[in-house]
């Protein structure tokens, strides 16, 4: 945990999130392809991109080396592209990072994965709530289907739009406390973001798309996972977080955001398998030791977490 006054510096946005995204798209003379994606990426904060055939194949393997840990009681693999030479190149796959650089105007690493063998079921949230960044929104998620998402398996939830909406910290959400818990996520965070999106009156989606698709959600989207209509339905996926070049990293929910207290993290690029050096205003920033250490522990150990 450390100290990280956020104020008193000019806000910067991703571009497509930006009041000043048109003339950036006027001067940037992106292919057809890159613009429709920012544009809708823009109004919808999410947006579906075929992968490629290339990619298709990769998602049967990705599925080959992961299935083992799903053993009776694992519902998710958390970081299996540690192990999975199928699951890394899908989370480092050059198009998404192409666009994804295109849209936010800044280079993007993903930094987790999350692999399901079915559907997550997880409650409605915004990502801003578990992975944020100083200067603010700049993450985003890639959510991969590595096969037919089917209707009554537990798609993928979201409402477009959403992404517009305040990011809620958990003080706004009516945490009093200096130092927030995970239980002081369930009690307060949750219900009361429900609320907030029930009261912005946005319609819901469903993901229904098809192998080696990838789905993009901006950090502030409203997401979660549909029940699962028919049980033992597969819903196999893999899920990208990305965060971007020459920002500070942190985690909200043990973040009191407002007086700057910030529980920091120094992510992993998956590209390169080391740790990612936090910077603000292009400048690196001190860590704690601790931290350091315990990012190298875990990249050199390179252990796929099973939830
Ligand atoms: O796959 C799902 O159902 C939800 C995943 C999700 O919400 C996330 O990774 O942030």
């Amino acid at each position: 945990m450390g100290l990280f006054s956020l104020g008193r510096r000019k806000a910067v946005a991703p571009w497509f999130e930006s009041d000043d995204l048109e003339p950036y798209l006027a001067r940037s003379r992106f292919d057809p392809e890159t613009e429709s994606f920012i544009r809708d990426f823009a109004r919808d904060g999410v947006v579906a991109v075929d992968l490629g055939d290339e990619a298709r194949r990769l998602c049967d393997q990705a599925v080959a080396e992961t299935e083992p840990y799903f053993v009776e009681g694992v519902s998710r693999v958390q970081d299996a592209w540690y192990r999975s030479p199928a699951v890394r190149r899908l989370a480092t796959w050059p198009k998404m990072r192409r666009l994804l650089k295109a849209a936010y105007g800044r280079d993007p690493f993903p930094f987790q994965t999350l692999n399901f063998r079915q559907g997550s079921q997880q409650g409605v949230h915004s990502d801003t709530i578990h992975f944020h960044s100083a200067p603010e929104r700049f993450m985003c998620g890639v959510w991969i289907a590595l096969e037919d998402v089917r209707p009554e398996a537990g798609p993928l939830i979201y409402y477009p739009g959403s992404h517009k909406l305040p990011v809620m910290t958990m003080r706004g959400a009516g945490v009093n406390n200096p130092e927030p818990t995970y239980d002081d996520y369930v009690a307060a965070y949750v219900p009361r973001y429900a609320a907030a999106i029930e009261a912005s009156g946005l319609p819901r989606s469903q993901a229904l798309i098809k192998k080696g698709w990838a789905f993009v959600w901006a950090a502030n989207l409203a997401h979660g996972g549909a029940p699962i209509e028919k049980p033992g339905a597969t819903r196999r996926s893999l899920v990208v977080h990305n965060y971007f070049e020459n920002c500070i990293y942190y985690t909200p929910m043990l973040s009191d955001v407002e007086a700057g207290r910030l529980h920091v993290r120094l992510p992993p690029n998956l590209r390169t398998g080391l740790p990612r050096w936090p910077r603000r205003g292009w400048r690196p920033v001190r860590l704690p030791k601790h931290l350091v250490i315990e990012a190298l522990r875990r990249d050199l150990a390179r252990e796929p977490a099973v939830m």
